[in-house]
Protein backbone atom coordinates (compact mmCIF):
# COMPACT_ATOMS: atom_id res chain seq x y z
CA UNK A 1 0.00 0.00 0.00
CA UNK A 2 1.05 3.44 -0.61
CA UNK A 3 -0.12 6.64 1.07
CA UNK A 4 -1.83 9.11 -1.34
CA UNK A 5 -2.99 12.94 -0.76
CA UNK A 6 -6.30 13.20 -1.64
CA UNK A 7 -7.13 15.81 -4.53
CA UNK A 8 -10.35 16.72 -2.89
CA UNK A 9 -11.75 19.51 -4.93
CA UNK A 10 -14.83 18.07 -5.82
CA UNK A 11 -15.99 18.36 -9.25
CA UNK A 12 -19.63 20.27 -9.26
CA UNK A 13 -20.21 17.92 -12.27
CA UNK A 14 -19.52 14.16 -12.28
CA UNK A 15 -19.30 11.67 -15.53
CA UNK A 16 -23.44 11.65 -16.37
CA UNK A 17 -24.07 8.32 -15.39
CA UNK A 18 -26.72 6.08 -17.42
CA UNK A 19 -29.58 4.38 -16.29
CA UNK A 20 -27.88 1.25 -14.49
CA UNK A 21 -28.36 -2.02 -12.21
CA UNK A 22 -27.34 -1.26 -8.76
CA UNK A 23 -24.78 -4.18 -8.59
CA UNK A 24 -24.14 -2.77 -5.06
CA UNK A 25 -26.22 -1.73 -2.12
CA UNK A 26 -23.30 -0.69 -0.09
CA UNK A 27 -21.68 1.93 -0.32
CA UNK A 28 -17.71 2.11 -0.74
CA UNK A 29 -16.36 3.64 2.14
CA UNK A 30 -12.42 4.76 2.80
CA UNK A 31 -10.46 5.74 5.99
CA UNK A 32 -8.70 9.32 5.40
CA UNK A 33 -5.88 10.84 7.57
CA UNK A 34 -5.22 13.80 8.42
CA UNK A 35 -1.72 15.23 8.60
CA UNK A 36 -0.64 18.93 9.74
CA UNK A 37 2.80 20.15 8.09
CA UNK A 38 5.40 20.80 9.91
CA UNK A 39 7.48 22.19 7.77
CA UNK A 40 7.38 24.36 4.53
CA UNK A 41 4.90 27.36 3.83
CA UNK A 42 5.18 30.04 6.90
CA UNK A 43 1.91 31.78 5.65
CA UNK A 44 -0.56 29.56 5.64
CA UNK A 45 -3.40 31.93 5.46
CA UNK A 46 -2.00 33.39 2.40
CA UNK A 47 -1.79 29.71 0.93
CA UNK A 48 -5.59 29.78 1.15
CA UNK A 49 -5.62 32.88 -0.32
CA UNK A 50 -3.53 31.46 -3.54
CA UNK A 51 -5.87 28.62 -3.87
CA UNK A 52 -9.01 31.18 -3.74
CA UNK A 53 -7.35 32.69 -6.43
CA UNK A 54 -6.58 29.93 -8.75
CA UNK A 55 -10.25 28.12 -8.44
CA UNK A 56 -11.74 31.68 -9.56
CA UNK A 57 -9.66 31.84 -12.51
CA UNK A 58 -10.21 27.89 -13.28
CA UNK A 59 -13.56 29.27 -13.48
CA UNK A 60 -13.06 32.20 -15.62
CA UNK A 61 -10.94 29.57 -17.94
CA UNK A 62 -13.93 27.12 -18.12
CA UNK A 63 -16.21 29.97 -18.74
CA UNK A 64 -14.85 31.50 -21.73
CA UNK A 65 -14.77 28.08 -23.54
CA UNK A 66 -18.21 26.90 -22.50
CA UNK A 67 -19.49 24.40 -24.47
CA UNK A 68 -15.82 23.32 -25.55
CA UNK A 69 -13.97 20.43 -24.87
CA UNK A 70 -11.57 22.40 -22.54
CA UNK A 71 -8.10 22.32 -22.91
CA UNK A 72 -7.13 23.18 -19.32
CA UNK A 73 -3.34 23.28 -19.91
CA UNK A 74 -2.33 26.29 -17.10
CA UNK A 75 -0.68 25.70 -14.39
CA UNK A 76 -3.33 27.23 -12.17
CA UNK A 77 -6.04 25.26 -13.10
CA UNK A 78 -4.17 22.29 -11.51
CA UNK A 79 -2.99 24.32 -8.44
CA UNK A 80 -6.81 24.59 -7.58
CA UNK A 81 -6.74 20.56 -7.88
CA UNK A 82 -4.49 20.35 -5.36
CA UNK A 83 -4.60 20.33 -1.77
CA UNK A 84 -1.51 18.24 -0.54
CA UNK A 85 1.13 21.35 -1.78
CA UNK A 86 2.06 24.22 0.34
CA UNK A 87 -0.85 23.59 2.47
CA UNK A 88 -1.48 23.44 5.56
CA UNK A 89 -3.49 20.62 5.99
CA UNK A 90 -3.35 17.38 3.36
CA UNK A 91 -5.77 14.56 4.30
CA UNK A 92 -4.59 11.06 2.72
CA UNK A 93 -5.61 7.63 2.28
CA UNK A 94 -3.80 3.95 1.08
CA UNK A 95 -4.99 2.58 -2.27
CA UNK A 96 -3.16 -0.38 -3.76
CA UNK A 97 -2.35 -0.70 -7.32
CA UNK A 98 -2.13 -3.46 -9.19
CA UNK A 99 -2.68 -7.68 -8.23
CA UNK A 100 -0.95 -7.93 -6.17
CA UNK A 101 -1.52 -4.87 -5.26
CA UNK A 102 1.68 -2.84 -5.03
CA UNK A 103 0.71 0.79 -4.30
CA UNK A 104 -1.74 3.13 -5.05
CA UNK A 105 -5.43 11.62 -8.29
CA UNK A 106 -8.32 14.20 -11.30
CA UNK A 107 -4.76 12.73 -12.30
CA UNK A 108 -4.10 9.59 -9.75
CA UNK A 109 -0.23 9.36 -9.12
CA UNK A 110 2.25 6.74 -7.64
CA UNK A 111 5.78 6.64 -7.18
CA UNK A 112 7.10 10.15 -5.38
CA UNK A 113 7.97 7.71 -2.42
CA UNK A 114 7.93 4.51 -2.97
CA UNK A 115 8.08 2.61 -6.48
CA UNK A 116 5.63 1.45 -8.43
CA UNK A 117 6.16 -2.02 -9.14
CA UNK A 118 4.26 -3.38 -12.61
CA UNK A 119 2.36 -6.46 -12.00
CA UNK A 120 0.23 -8.12 -14.27
CA UNK A 121 -2.73 -6.01 -15.05
CA UNK A 122 -0.27 -2.91 -15.59
CA UNK A 123 -0.35 -1.65 -18.91
CA UNK A 124 1.83 0.88 -20.33
CA UNK A 125 -0.54 3.51 -22.70
CA UNK A 126 2.65 5.14 -24.38
CA UNK A 127 1.76 7.93 -23.39
CA UNK A 128 3.70 10.69 -20.36
CA UNK A 129 1.98 12.86 -18.05
CA UNK A 130 3.08 16.01 -16.27
CA UNK A 131 0.87 17.93 -14.15
CA UNK A 132 1.51 20.90 -12.29
CA UNK A 133 0.38 21.96 -9.17
CA UNK A 134 1.37 25.55 -8.27
CA UNK A 135 4.65 24.51 -6.03
CA UNK A 136 4.88 21.15 -7.15
CA UNK A 137 4.95 18.57 -9.81
CA UNK A 138 4.34 15.65 -11.49
CA UNK A 139 5.84 14.22 -14.19
CA UNK A 140 6.19 10.60 -15.57
CA UNK A 141 4.59 7.45 -17.27
CA UNK A 142 0.96 6.33 -17.81
CA UNK A 143 -0.17 2.89 -17.11
CA UNK A 144 -3.17 1.21 -16.75
CA UNK A 145 -3.64 -0.58 -13.72
CA UNK A 146 -6.40 -2.32 -11.09
CA UNK A 147 -6.50 0.14 -8.18
CA UNK A 148 -7.86 -1.47 -5.00
CA UNK A 149 -9.28 0.88 -2.04
CA UNK A 150 -8.47 -0.08 1.01
CA UNK A 151 -11.61 -1.87 1.71
CA UNK A 152 -11.20 -4.16 -1.23
CA UNK A 153 -13.20 -2.84 -3.87
CA UNK A 154 -11.06 -2.65 -6.93
CA UNK A 155 -10.71 -0.31 -10.03
CA UNK A 156 -9.72 -1.88 -13.46
CA UNK A 157 -7.73 -0.25 -16.06
CA UNK A 158 -7.45 3.55 -14.01
CA UNK A 159 -5.24 5.85 -15.52
CA UNK A 160 -2.37 6.43 -12.87
CA UNK A 161 0.71 8.44 -13.39
CA UNK A 162 3.44 6.51 -12.66
CA UNK A 163 6.60 9.25 -11.31
CA UNK A 164 9.65 9.80 -12.65
CA UNK A 165 9.92 13.03 -11.17
CA UNK A 166 8.19 15.01 -8.42
CA UNK A 167 8.40 17.89 -6.02
CA UNK A 168 6.70 19.53 -3.55
CA UNK A 169 5.05 15.96 -2.19
CA UNK A 170 6.29 15.06 1.27
CA UNK A 171 5.61 11.87 3.17
CA UNK A 172 3.29 10.79 0.40
CA UNK A 173 3.22 8.82 -2.75
CA UNK A 174 1.15 10.45 -4.95
CA UNK A 175 -2.38 11.66 -5.54
CA UNK A 176 -5.85 10.20 -5.32
CA UNK A 177 -7.41 12.74 -7.58
CA UNK A 178 -11.02 12.84 -6.82
CA UNK A 179 -11.39 16.58 -8.79
CA UNK A 180 -13.13 17.40 -11.63
CA UNK A 181 -12.30 15.12 -15.05
CA UNK A 182 -11.87 18.23 -17.06
CA UNK A 183 -8.58 19.28 -15.41
CA UNK A 184 -6.57 16.20 -16.78
CA UNK A 185 -7.27 17.48 -19.84
CA UNK A 186 -3.55 18.27 -21.36
CA UNK A 187 -2.09 16.26 -18.80
CA UNK A 188 -1.34 13.62 -21.20
CA UNK A 189 1.26 13.67 -24.12
CA UNK A 190 1.03 13.06 -27.16
CA UNK A 191 -2.36 12.31 -26.49
CA UNK A 192 -3.17 15.89 -25.87
CA UNK A 193 -6.99 16.35 -26.16
CA UNK A 194 -7.84 12.91 -24.63
CA UNK A 195 -9.18 13.28 -20.85
CA UNK A 196 -8.64 10.44 -17.83
CA UNK A 197 -11.25 9.09 -16.35
CA UNK A 198 -10.85 9.67 -12.77
CA UNK A 199 -11.31 7.06 -10.11
CA UNK A 200 -14.35 8.65 -9.51
CA UNK A 201 -15.70 7.85 -12.96
CA UNK A 202 -14.64 4.99 -13.12
CA UNK A 203 -16.40 3.79 -10.29
CA UNK A 204 -19.52 5.18 -11.46
CA UNK A 205 -18.66 3.41 -15.09
CA UNK A 206 -17.83 0.41 -14.00
CA UNK A 207 -21.21 0.04 -11.88
CA UNK A 208 -19.18 -0.11 -8.58
CA UNK A 209 -20.94 2.59 -7.02
CA UNK A 210 -24.59 3.04 -8.19
CA UNK A 211 -24.61 7.10 -7.99
CA UNK A 212 -21.93 9.48 -8.64
CA UNK A 213 -21.82 11.21 -5.10
CA UNK A 214 -19.33 11.40 -2.55
CA UNK A 215 -19.91 11.92 1.20
CA UNK A 216 -17.45 13.44 3.87
CA UNK A 217 -16.58 12.83 6.92
CA UNK A 218 -14.08 14.98 8.46
CA UNK A 219 -13.61 15.23 12.22
CA UNK A 220 -11.78 18.07 14.25
CA UNK A 221 -8.12 17.31 16.12
CA UNK A 222 -5.48 18.66 17.94
CA UNK A 223 -3.07 15.73 16.83
CA UNK A 224 -0.84 16.58 14.43
CA UNK A 225 -1.34 13.12 11.86
CA UNK A 226 -4.56 10.95 12.48
CA UNK A 227 -7.06 8.65 10.21
CA UNK A 228 -10.24 10.09 11.62
CA UNK A 229 -11.83 10.93 8.39
CA UNK A 230 -14.33 8.93 6.04
CA UNK A 231 -14.81 9.21 2.04
CA UNK A 232 -17.73 7.45 1.26
CA UNK A 233 -18.11 6.67 -2.93
CA UNK A 234 -22.10 6.45 -3.93
CA UNK A 235 -23.85 6.64 -0.78
CA UNK A 236 -23.98 8.26 3.00
CA UNK A 237 -22.77 7.10 6.60
CA UNK A 238 -25.78 7.37 8.59
CA UNK A 239 -23.38 6.56 11.32
CA UNK A 240 -21.71 10.25 10.73
CA UNK A 241 -24.15 12.27 11.29
CA UNK A 242 -26.89 13.24 13.31
CA UNK A 243 -30.08 14.40 12.63
CA UNK A 244 -31.27 14.99 9.13
CA UNK A 245 -29.35 16.14 6.09
CA UNK A 246 -29.99 19.26 4.91
CA UNK A 247 -29.62 19.65 0.76
CA UNK A 248 -29.19 22.96 -1.04
CA UNK A 249 -28.63 23.20 -4.90
CA UNK A 250 -26.27 24.03 -6.32
CA UNK A 251 -25.94 28.18 -6.61
CA UNK A 252 -26.87 29.32 -9.80
CA UNK A 253 -24.70 31.98 -9.41
CA UNK A 254 -21.26 31.93 -11.55
CA UNK A 255 -18.54 31.35 -11.14
CA UNK A 256 -19.55 29.38 -7.52
CA UNK A 257 -21.91 27.32 -9.42
CA UNK A 258 -18.62 25.16 -11.06
CA UNK A 259 -17.57 23.87 -8.09
CA UNK A 260 -19.90 22.77 -4.67
CA UNK A 261 -21.13 26.58 -4.83
CA UNK A 262 -23.92 27.20 -2.08
CA UNK A 263 -25.48 30.44 -0.89
CA UNK A 264 -25.55 31.27 2.63
CA UNK A 265 -25.88 34.24 5.37
CA UNK A 266 -23.74 34.48 8.69
CA UNK A 267 -24.27 36.07 11.52
CA UNK A 268 -21.77 36.81 14.75
CA UNK A 269 -23.46 37.08 18.07
CA UNK A 270 -26.91 38.00 17.18
CA UNK A 271 -25.13 40.66 14.29
CA UNK A 272 -25.47 39.72 10.54
CA UNK A 273 -21.58 40.16 9.15
CA UNK A 274 -22.61 38.36 5.87
CA UNK A 275 -26.10 38.74 4.11
CA UNK A 276 -26.48 35.69 2.05
CA UNK A 277 -23.72 35.08 -0.39
CA UNK A 278 -22.71 32.71 -3.36
CA UNK A 279 -19.75 30.59 -2.37
CA UNK A 280 -18.16 27.43 -1.97
CA UNK A 281 -17.51 24.06 0.45
CA UNK A 282 -14.09 23.28 -0.55
CA UNK A 283 -12.34 20.39 0.87
CA UNK A 284 -9.25 21.56 -0.36
CA UNK A 285 -8.92 24.67 1.82
CA UNK A 286 -7.89 24.53 5.22
CA UNK A 287 -9.84 27.58 6.70
CA UNK A 288 -13.25 29.27 6.66
CA UNK A 289 -13.09 32.17 4.13
CA UNK A 290 -14.50 35.55 4.28
CA UNK A 291 -15.36 38.57 2.13
CA UNK A 292 -13.55 41.09 3.55
CA UNK A 293 -16.32 43.43 4.70
CA UNK A 294 -18.02 40.62 6.35
CA UNK A 295 -14.31 39.55 7.85
CA UNK A 296 -13.56 43.21 8.79
CA UNK A 297 -17.24 43.05 10.64
CA UNK A 298 -16.27 39.60 12.60
CA UNK A 299 -12.84 41.16 13.85
CA UNK A 300 -14.77 44.38 14.93
CA UNK A 301 -17.25 42.28 16.79
CA UNK A 302 -14.35 39.36 18.27
CA UNK A 303 -11.80 42.08 19.25
CA UNK A 304 -9.01 40.02 17.63
CA UNK A 305 -5.96 41.51 15.97
CA UNK A 306 -4.46 40.21 13.43
CA UNK A 307 -1.18 38.79 13.44
CA UNK A 308 1.95 39.58 11.32
CA UNK A 309 4.13 36.51 12.35
CA UNK A 310 1.37 34.06 10.92
CA UNK A 311 -1.01 35.53 9.35
CA UNK A 312 -4.13 34.67 11.62
CA UNK A 313 -6.29 36.31 13.91
CA UNK A 314 -5.06 36.18 17.24
CA UNK A 315 -6.86 36.96 20.68
CA UNK A 316 -5.85 36.15 24.45
CA UNK A 317 -7.18 33.17 26.58
CA UNK A 318 -9.58 36.20 27.70
CA UNK A 319 -10.62 37.67 24.83
CA UNK A 320 -11.36 33.50 23.65
CA UNK A 321 -13.49 32.86 26.45
CA UNK A 322 -16.32 35.96 25.84
CA UNK A 323 -16.00 34.85 21.85
CA UNK A 324 -19.40 33.91 20.58
CA UNK A 325 -20.97 31.36 17.89
CA UNK A 326 -21.09 32.72 14.53
CA UNK A 327 -24.21 30.86 12.93
CA UNK A 328 -24.71 29.87 9.07
CA UNK A 329 -27.99 30.22 7.89
CA UNK A 330 -28.22 27.53 4.61
CA UNK A 331 -31.47 26.29 3.33
CA UNK A 332 -34.20 25.96 6.26
CA UNK A 333 -31.51 25.27 8.46
CA UNK A 334 -28.96 27.16 10.86
CA UNK A 335 -25.21 25.56 11.33
CA UNK A 336 -24.03 26.93 15.01
CA UNK A 337 -20.47 27.15 14.63
CA UNK A 338 -18.93 27.43 17.49
CA UNK A 339 -16.35 29.18 19.42
CA UNK A 340 -13.95 26.02 19.86
CA UNK A 341 -14.70 25.56 16.44
CA UNK A 342 -13.43 29.12 15.46
CA UNK A 343 -9.88 28.38 17.06
CA UNK A 344 -6.64 26.69 15.49
CA UNK A 345 -5.54 24.23 17.57
CA UNK A 346 -4.08 25.28 20.82
CA UNK A 347 -1.14 22.33 20.66
CA UNK A 348 -0.23 23.00 17.55
CA UNK A 349 -0.16 26.69 17.30
CA UNK A 350 3.44 26.15 17.00
CA UNK A 351 2.78 24.59 13.85
CA UNK A 352 1.89 27.83 12.39
CA UNK A 353 4.35 29.82 14.10
CA UNK A 354 2.42 31.05 16.71
CA UNK A 355 3.17 30.93 20.35
CA UNK A 356 1.98 28.72 22.84
CA UNK A 357 -0.19 31.06 25.33
CA UNK A 358 -2.45 32.97 22.39
CA UNK A 359 -5.45 31.67 20.74
CA UNK A 360 -5.29 32.35 16.97
CA UNK A 361 -8.59 31.92 14.71
CA UNK A 362 -9.49 29.90 11.96
CA UNK A 363 -11.70 32.81 10.11
CA UNK A 364 -9.48 34.62 7.66
CA UNK A 365 -9.83 36.98 4.73
CA UNK A 366 -10.47 35.93 1.09
CA UNK A 367 -8.94 38.62 -0.22
CA UNK A 368 -10.83 40.12 -3.15
CA UNK A 369 -14.43 41.56 -2.63
CA UNK A 370 -17.07 39.30 -3.90
CA UNK A 371 -18.54 41.77 -6.83
CA UNK A 372 -14.78 41.00 -8.15
CA UNK A 373 -14.37 37.34 -6.74
CA UNK A 374 -17.84 35.89 -7.61
CA UNK A 375 -16.77 33.30 -4.94
CA UNK A 376 -17.78 35.40 -1.69
CA UNK A 377 -16.93 32.75 1.17
CA UNK A 378 -14.95 29.54 0.96
CA UNK A 379 -16.25 27.01 3.85
CA UNK A 380 -12.87 24.82 3.98
CA UNK A 381 -11.92 22.10 6.08
CA UNK A 382 -12.51 23.59 9.64
CA UNK A 383 -15.97 23.71 8.33
CA UNK A 384 -16.06 20.66 7.72
CA UNK A 385 -14.84 19.08 10.79
CA UNK A 386 -17.73 20.43 11.89
CA UNK A 387 -20.40 19.14 10.17
CA UNK A 388 -21.03 16.36 7.02
CA UNK A 389 -20.86 17.09 3.85
CA UNK A 390 -22.14 15.31 0.68
CA UNK A 391 -21.84 16.06 -2.86
CA UNK A 392 -24.61 14.73 -4.84
CA UNK A 393 -24.41 15.29 -9.02
CA UNK A 394 -27.06 13.44 -9.76
CA UNK A 395 -29.60 16.01 -7.88
CA UNK A 396 -27.27 18.96 -8.42
CA UNK A 397 -26.94 19.50 -4.64
CA UNK A 398 -24.88 19.66 -1.51
CA UNK A 399 -26.20 17.87 1.59
CA UNK A 400 -25.06 19.01 5.30
CA UNK A 401 -25.89 17.62 8.76
CA UNK A 402 -24.67 18.39 12.20
CA UNK A 403 -22.29 15.59 13.72
CA UNK A 404 -20.99 14.63 17.17
CA UNK A 405 -18.27 16.87 16.52
CA UNK A 406 -20.16 20.15 15.97
CA UNK A 407 -20.23 21.11 19.38
CA UNK A 408 -17.26 19.00 20.76
CA UNK A 409 -14.95 21.20 22.56
CA UNK A 410 -11.30 19.63 21.21
CA UNK A 411 -9.38 23.16 20.41
C1 LIG B 1 -8.24 -3.43 -19.75
O1 LIG B 1 -7.77 -2.93 -21.01
C2 LIG B 1 -7.16 -3.96 -21.80
C3 LIG B 1 -6.51 -3.32 -23.00
O2 LIG B 1 -7.36 -2.33 -23.55
C4 LIG B 1 -8.22 -5.00 -22.16
O3 LIG B 1 -7.63 -6.05 -22.90
C5 LIG B 1 -8.80 -5.57 -20.89
O4 LIG B 1 -9.87 -6.44 -21.20
C6 LIG B 1 -9.32 -4.47 -19.98
N1 LIG B 1 -9.67 -5.06 -18.71
C7 LIG B 1 -10.84 -4.82 -18.13
C8 LIG B 1 -11.07 -5.56 -16.85
O5 LIG B 1 -11.67 -4.02 -18.56
C1 LIG C 1 -22.41 10.29 19.01
O1 LIG C 1 -21.90 9.95 20.30
C2 LIG C 1 -22.72 9.03 21.02
C3 LIG C 1 -22.14 8.88 22.41
O2 LIG C 1 -20.78 8.58 22.33
C4 LIG C 1 -22.75 7.72 20.24
O3 LIG C 1 -23.58 6.80 20.93
C5 LIG C 1 -23.32 7.96 18.87
O4 LIG C 1 -23.25 6.78 18.11
C6 LIG C 1 -22.53 9.04 18.15
N1 LIG C 1 -23.21 9.36 16.92
C7 LIG C 1 -22.57 9.70 15.81
C8 LIG C 1 -23.41 10.05 14.63
O5 LIG C 1 -21.34 9.75 15.72
C1 LIG D 1 -36.16 14.84 9.93
O1 LIG D 1 -37.00 14.73 8.81
C2 LIG D 1 -38.19 14.02 9.10
C3 LIG D 1 -38.94 13.80 7.81
O2 LIG D 1 -38.99 14.99 7.08
C4 LIG D 1 -39.01 14.80 10.14
O3 LIG D 1 -40.18 14.09 10.45
C5 LIG D 1 -38.16 14.98 11.38
O4 LIG D 1 -38.85 15.79 12.32
C6 LIG D 1 -36.83 15.61 11.05
N1 LIG D 1 -35.97 15.58 12.22
C7 LIG D 1 -35.33 16.65 12.67
C8 LIG D 1 -34.46 16.43 13.85
O5 LIG D 1 -35.40 17.75 12.13
C1 LIG E 1 -30.51 34.36 5.98
O1 LIG E 1 -31.01 33.16 5.44
C2 LIG E 1 -32.26 32.79 5.96
C3 LIG E 1 -32.63 31.46 5.37
O2 LIG E 1 -32.43 31.43 4.01
C4 LIG E 1 -33.29 33.83 5.63
O3 LIG E 1 -34.51 33.49 6.25
C5 LIG E 1 -32.81 35.14 6.16
O4 LIG E 1 -33.71 36.17 5.75
C6 LIG E 1 -31.44 35.47 5.64
N1 LIG E 1 -30.99 36.68 6.27
C7 LIG E 1 -30.25 37.56 5.63
C8 LIG E 1 -29.86 38.75 6.45
O5 LIG E 1 -29.87 37.42 4.48
C1 LIG F 1 -14.89 0.56 -17.61
C2 LIG F 1 -14.29 1.90 -17.69
O1 LIG F 1 -14.98 2.89 -17.63
N1 LIG F 1 -12.99 1.97 -17.79
C3 LIG F 1 -12.26 3.22 -17.96
C4 LIG F 1 -11.39 3.49 -16.77
O2 LIG F 1 -10.49 4.51 -17.04
C5 LIG F 1 -9.65 4.29 -18.16
C6 LIG F 1 -8.58 5.35 -18.16
O3 LIG F 1 -9.10 6.66 -18.25
C7 LIG F 1 -10.49 4.25 -19.41
O4 LIG F 1 -9.68 4.00 -20.54
C8 LIG F 1 -11.48 3.12 -19.24
O5 LIG F 1 -12.37 3.12 -20.34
Amino acid sequence: MQVLALVLLLPAVLAAVPPIVRITDSPITLPIAKRIRAVGVTNFVEADRARARSLIQMSKAKATKAGDDILNTNADSAVGNDPATNTLVSYVASVGVGNPPTTGSSNTWVGADTAYVKTPTSIQTGDTVSVTYGSGSFSGTEFLDLVTLSNGFAISNQSIGVATSSSGFTGVDGILGLGPTDLTLGTLSPDTTTSVSTVTDNLSNQRIISTPLLAVSFEPTNSQAITNGELTFGGIDSSKFIGNITYVPITSSSPSNTFWGIEQNITYGGIPIMFTTAGIVDTGTTLLLLPPLSFAAYVLNTGATPDSTTGFLKMTTSEFANLKSLFFSIGETTFEFTANAQAWPRNLNSFIGGDPNSVYLVVANIGLPNRLNGIGFINGQVFLERFYSVFDTANKRVGLANTNFTFATTN
